[in-house]
This record gives structure tokens, C-alpha cells and sequence, in this order.
């Protein structure tokens, strides 16, 4: 008996492979269960397979670090670098807003090769989740290797984003192996033959047909639709500079933010800011910004979120001891008060060549920015596209009006490279699924960046990662 057959064997015979009739995740149905978790009670199964696993790869594959998808093949990827000598590092799925924050945990230096340990790949989703951050922080993926491959797509969308994929047990040659050694009835392998056959590569069945999807217009082609000045330039800084990324300076001081400003100015589109919590605030402060911002080419986005009527937020806007007009690019408001904010607002900001975001959506649990109030917003919007560019979203992609306005920036608040949230009702999502599911243009990051040990380091992760992610939206 080959190896291979010994270790399918006992995979059946711990139970780590069931028959039947098994509610998936995605809601389809299948005739195989394949849990692999249990595998951390069998000490030598598991020796056993880290040692199978690395010798199952061709001699030309070559790296120099091992990473496994947490959490099922962390102790694979363990046995793995301890019996071979391989150093490992660790990928965290939750990132703490203490500590070092950071999304890869070990030594490495940049274009070093980082080799993919997983247990078991279906769509190839969670290697993809694992190969983003890796790739974030310089590291070269181009190898993943898999203890069991469902053969329903894996394969073919990690080819895709540029990894090769070895398996070393197909699931068709389990069942066959299975099925000779009389573990199973020829019946169960017709059945699982019948249900891979249905299967691959796709995640639901469906019975409709699909809708055809609208194609995604990139930024050049937004920049043109757009009526608003600094909307067009925003989005034509995010094309020159290839980032997304905008920063919310949340800073104790006015010092600090100058200081963070300069570090992170090469990664960002876009620096948010709440000068109201600046305690060392002085008038000089926003020709001092503005230096930074041009410097690093860059906008500034005055998040005053303005609530009240028309003529008091023109006062606003302009006076004070802030005179907010005076050096943001661009401002926000509530639509609460109803149409003339943006009236009030314009006259001031018109003249100057300045952009408004509307709150459409907000980022906070139990928030009322919802439903008719969201298409209220965007209504007001259209009705003022020279001087509204576009909208603090959380969803867009889900807008009533099923329509995502392409002349429109989306900003989203409320990302990390986790999804999770604060004590005090922030939630967050990751760069890619709001910049992918959830149809934004912007991703907006505050303590994710300035609590880290590194912010210009990390920044640069997120915009990486917000990056690739409108990239992966324009090809698709
Ligand atoms: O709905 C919103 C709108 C905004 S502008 N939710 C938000 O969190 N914001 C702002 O985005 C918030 O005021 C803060 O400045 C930033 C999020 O910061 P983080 O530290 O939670 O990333």
C-alpha cells in the first residue's frame, strides 16, 4: 500500500471524512464532509502529513518561508518548519488596535518567496485571504500547497491571482482509494463523481441566469463624468499616485497630525481630518497642512460633518476661529436639514472650487442613515453634481437604487484588515470587501494606521491591499 493510500485511510478511520448528505457553508449540498481539525489529536497522522506534504512538491519549487491558513493548517505549517528547518510566519485574522498591529507576525525581508500551507482548498478564497496580506508586506506567493483539494475551482482561481497549486490528495482519488479498500459503496463514489461533475467551479447552483453585470468604469473614465473640481482631482490623484487609501488623522495633537502627515503622505489619496479635537490648534495650522498635502500630493478632507440649516452652516464652514473654507479641499454633511445645507455650503464652496461628501451611509452600529434617508441623500446629490462629489458610504453596492453613481466618489469608514469593531460601535470591514462587495471607491482608516507601530509601514498594507482590490473590481 502506498503512502498515500495508508493516509487516506486514516483520515476515513478518525472520521475527518464523512458520506452523506452535508449542508455546505455556500447552502449546496454534498455528499462528502471533509474535517481536518481533528487531526491535532493524532500526533503521527499529523507528522505524517507535513512530512508527505513537503515531499509531494516538484524540486523546482523554492521559498523561502512557510505560512499556514489559519487556523486548520497552523499546526500543519508548524510540523512543517520544525521538522524541516523551514522559519514560519503567521498570518493574524483578528489585527489588535494594541501592540504592533500587525497582519504578519515573524521575520521575513521583502521579496523573500512565502510558500501557502492549507488543509483543505474548495474556491482557494482562504489561500487568497492569506496570500493578500503576505503579498501587503513585499512577500512573493507563488506556491500553495494543500493536503486535500476539493477540485472545485481552487485550482483554477489561484492560477488566476498567480499561485500554483500542488495537492497531495485529490478528492476523486480518495474516493477511489476508498472505494477499493471497501470503505464505501460504488454507490457513494457515483453519487460524489456526479455531485464534483456539478460542481466545479461553482460555489451556488443557480437556476436563473445570471444578469449580466454592468462594467465597472475605472477612475479615468469617472474623472471625466465627474462636474465637481476636486472630485475629478481626487480621483485623478488616485490614478497617478495608484492609491485609495485615505487617513483619518485622528491624532491628540496638531503636531502629531503634521508629523503623521509627512510619513504617510506618500501612501494616501486623501488625509481626514476633525480639527475641532486639535488642543494646539493654531491659524497657521492649515497653510502648514497644505504644505505637507502638496508636497506629498495629496487632499485634505475636513470631516465637519455640518448638520444645520443653510445659513448657519455657511458661517460655519467659513468663520471661526477654524476657517475650515480657508485650506480643506473638501468638506461633509448630514442631509438631516434637507437640501439647503448643500445650498449653504455651495455658495461658500463653489467659488472656491471645493467638493461636498454627503453622509449617505454610516459605519456605527444602530445608525439611522439607512433606506429612504440613503436615497434622500443621493437624490440631493444629483441634484447638485457640481459641487456634491460623492458620498461617505458604507455599502453603495446595495443602494436601493441599485445603481452605483460612477461620477460619484464612495468613501467607506470603518475598515481594517479584520472585520470586527470598537467598544463604542464602530464595525469594521476589510479594504477588499468594501472596495469589491461592497461597490466603494475609498477606503477610510483611522486607528488601524495610527495606532500601529509603523503607520507609514502599514499604511502602505492598506493601501496595497485597497489597490489590488479596485484593480481586481476594474478586470472583473
Ligand atoms: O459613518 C462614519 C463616518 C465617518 S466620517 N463612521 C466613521 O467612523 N467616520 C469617521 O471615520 C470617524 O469620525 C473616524 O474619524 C474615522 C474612522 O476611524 P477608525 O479609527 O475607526 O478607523
Amino acid at each position: 500500500m502506498s503512502a498515500m493510500e495508508a493516509l487516506i485511510l486514516q483520515l476515513h478511520e478518525i472520521g475527518a471524512v464523512k458520506f452523506g448528505n452535508f449542508k455546505l457553508k455556500s447552502g449546496i449540498f454534498s455528499p462528502v464532509y471533509i474535517d481536518l481539525r481533528l487531526i491535532v489529536s493524532y500526533p503521527s497522522l499529523l507528522t505524517q502529513i507535513s512530512q508527505t506534504l513537503i515531499s509531494s512538491l516538484p524540486p523546482s519549487t523554492t521559498f523561502d518561508v512557510i505560512c499556514g491558513v489559519p487556523y486548520t493548517a497552523l499546526p500543519i505549517a508548524t510540523v512543517v518548519s520544525v521538522s524541516n528547518g523551514i522559519p514560519m510566519l503567521m498570518r493574524r485574522k483578528d489585527i489588535k488596535d494594541y501592540g504592533t498591529s500587525k497582519a504578519i507576525e515573524g521575520i521575513f525581508e521583502k521579496d523573500q518567496t512565502c510558500l501557502i500551507i492549507e488543509d483543505l482548498v474548495t474556491s482557494g478564497a482562504s489561500v487568497l485571504e492569506t496570500a493578500a496580506p503576505l503579498r501587503a508586506v513585499g512577500l512573493k506567493v507563488s506556491d500553495a500547497v494543500v493536503l486535500i483539494d476539493r477540485q472545485q475551482g481552487g485550482r483554477e482561481n489561484l492560477a488566476e491571482n498567480g499561485i500554483k497549486l500542488h495537492s497531495m490528495i485529490m478528492l476523486t482519488d480518495m474516493v477511489r482509494v476508498l472505494k477499493e479498500k471497501g470503505k464505501i459503496e460504488e454507490e457513494v463514489e457515483v453519487n460524489l463523481l456526479k455531485f464534483l461533475e456539478e460542481n466545479r467551479r461553482v460555489s451556488v447552483p443557480s437556476v436563473e441566469k445570471p444578469k449580466p453585470k454592468p462594467r465597472v468604469l475605472g477612475f479615468k473614465e469617472r474623472s471625466e463624468l465627474s462636474k465637481n473640481p476636486t472630485g475629478k482631482k481626487l480621483f485623478d490623484i488616485m490614478l497617478k499616485k495608484e492609491t485609495n487609501l485615505c487617513l483619518a488623522a485622528d491624532v491628540g495633537t496638531a503636531a502629531e497630525l503634521l508629523d503623521i502627515a509627512d510619513k504617510v503622505g506618500p501612501e494616501i489619496c486623501l488625509l481626514k481630518t476633525h480639527v475641532d479635537i486639535l488642543p494646539d490648534f493654531t491659524p497657521d495650522f492649515g497653510s502648514k497642512l497644505r504644505a505637507i498635502a502638496d508636497k506629498h500630493k495629496f487632499l485634505i478632507f475636513e470631516d465637519r460633518k455640518f448638520a444645520d440649516i443653510g445659513n448657519t452652516v455657511t458661517m460655519q464652514y467659513e468663520g471661526g476661529i477654524f476657517k475650515i473654507l480657508e485650506w480643506a479641499d473638501i468638506v461633509n454633511a448630514h442631509i438631516i436639514s434637507g437640501p439647503g445645507i448643500v445650498d449653504g455650503l455651495k455658495l461658500k464652496g463653489m467659488p472656491r472650487g471645493r467638493g461636498l461628501l454627503l453622509l449617505a451611509e454610516m459605519s456605527s452600529a444602530g445608525n439611522l442613515a439607512t433606506g429612504d434617508y440613503t436615497a434622500a441623500a443621493v437624490k440631493i446629490a444629483d441634484a447638485h453634481s457640481d459641487f456634491v462629489m460623492g458620498f461617505i458610504s458604507v455599502n453603495p453596492a446595495s443602494w436601493k437604487c441599485g445603481y452605483v453613481y460612477p461620477s460619484m466618489i464612495h468613501a467607506t469608514p470603518g475598515v481594517q484588515m479584520v472585520k470586527g469593531g470598537d467598544a463604542l460601535g464602530q464595525q469594521y470591514n476589510t479594504p477588499h470587501s468594501v472596495i469589491t462587495e461592497r461597490g466603494s471607491d475609498i477606503i477610510i482608516v483611522g486607528r488601524g494606521i495610527i495606532k500601529a507601530e509603523n503607520p507609514a509601514e502599514t499604511a502602505h498594507e492598506y493601501r496595497v491591499q485597497g489597490w489590488n482590490a479596485y484593480l481586481e473590481k476594474c478586470s472583473q
